[in-house]
């Protein structure tokens, strides 16, 4: 008889909010990696604050903030070799700078260029995918092939609670399961898909258990405990690459900004809700470990920073010089031949910027 109790799943945690580690054995990951975790998590903060101000002058489009999920993508990104594949979604910026994107492609990419779209060949990351779930089905198929070829890469995908109300998620996870596919996915259960609190959008207790349902490995992990989410996605690969097959983790996080910047939170969060989760911020948490270890300091802290700004500073001012993109672009790379309709839509959008630019054709 199904017992509903019987589904519970033990969210595994190793350091706990102050900073300290739970059951109070050494961690077991070398000092340089601790160090590195915390020294990413603190640049991609900066670099995800430096894009909402952007934003917030004009100078970038649309942006998804991931603050608050910096533990759960570069946790999970610096369990992958180079060799293994990312399949991101729009929030997934901090992941793919871990896993070698340029920071000229993510500005590309925020400032509405083609370039943002082209990865380096030697990275593998595919193209940020905005259909939610979509890219569970990509991983699924870039890791198959991997498997048909006798290789021993791997697939992550990342997408959010909301994605596991998609199709594409079950017809993945199933297809991955039943191929025993080297496929990890890496949901970020941030609580909410734009406005819809997660409560209201699925009955399950948990998004880990929706694995038991198809035969793969599910683990509930603390989103904002990097080591956790370090370890939890290590075992996932290392299966993977064993043949052992997919494993669904369920990064318990949270969104400490707005789902995009169109998007006003106080419309639909509880008063206090968010400086509950502030207390959980990933970087407090880390970086108390380390200076309890005697790893890090405030000295290395502003080192850390200054650096980071003058790199991202010098990029943003290089891709601030270049030309905009030429409006055409939109409409140059959806078929190889355009057909009428694509051209009509391609001379209207020419015609409404030259009016708009007062006789500069932009395109
Ligand atoms: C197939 C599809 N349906 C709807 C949307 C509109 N949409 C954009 S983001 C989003 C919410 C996704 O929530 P979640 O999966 O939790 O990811 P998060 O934004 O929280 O990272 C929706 C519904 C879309 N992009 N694609
Ligand atoms: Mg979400």
């Amino acid at each position: 008889m199904f017992d509903e109790n019987q589904l519970t799943f033990q969210m595994v945690r190793r350091l706990d909010e102050a900073g300290n580690l739970l059951d109070e054995k050494d961690c077991g990951i070398a000092d340089d990696l601790l160090v590195e975790m915390y020294r990413q998590m603190k640049e991609v903060r900066i670099l995800d604050e430096k894009l909402l101000k952007m934003q917030r002058q004009g100078r970038i489009g649309t942006y998804a903030p991931f603050s608050g999920q910096e533990a759960a993508q570069i946790g999970s990104a610096l369990a992958l070799e180079r060799s293994d594949w990312i399949c991101p979604s729009y929030r997934d910026l901090a992941a793919c700078f871990v896993h070698g994107m340029p920071i000229e492609q993510i500005l590309h990419y925020v400032t509405g260029h083609l370039e943002g779209g082209k990865t380096p060949e030697d990275v593998r990351i595919l193209p940020v995918q905005i259909i939610i779930a979509a890219q569970t089905l990509h991983a699924v198929g870039l890791s198959m092939a991997t498997k048909l070829r006798g290789e021993t890469d791997v697939a992550i995908s990342y997408f959010g609670d909301g994605a596991t109300s998609e199709g594409d998620f079950h017809e993945a996870l199933n297809f991955a399961a039943v191929y025993k596919t080297p496929t990890i996915f890496f949901c970020q259960n941030n609580q909410y898909a734009i406005s819809v609190p997660l409560k209201q959008q699925m009955a399950s207790k948990t998004i880990a258990q929706k694995a038991i349902a198809y035969g793969v490995k599910g683990i509930q992990v603390d989103g904002n405990d990097i080591i956790a989410v370090y370890e939890a996605t290590k075992e996932a690969v290392e299966r993977a690459r064993n043949g052992e097959g997919p494993t669904l983790i369920e990064a318990v996080t949270y969104r400490l900004g707005p789902h995009t910047t169109s998007d006003d939170p106080s419309k639909y969060r509880e008063d206090g809700e968010r400086e509950v989760w502030r207390k959980k911020d990933p970087l407090v948490r880390m970086k108390r470990f380390l200076e309890n270890k005697k790893l890090w300091s405030d000295e290395r802290e502003n080192e850390t920073e200054k650096a980071f700004h003058e790199r991202l500073n010098e990029a943003i001012t290089a891709v601030e010089n270049e030309s905009y993109p030429n409006i055409s672009e939109i409409f140059d790379h959806v078929y190889e031949t355009p057909d009428e309709q694509l051209k009509e839509q391609k001379e209207e959008a020419a015609n409404f910027y030259r009016q708009k630019t007062g006789g500069v054709q932009i395109g």
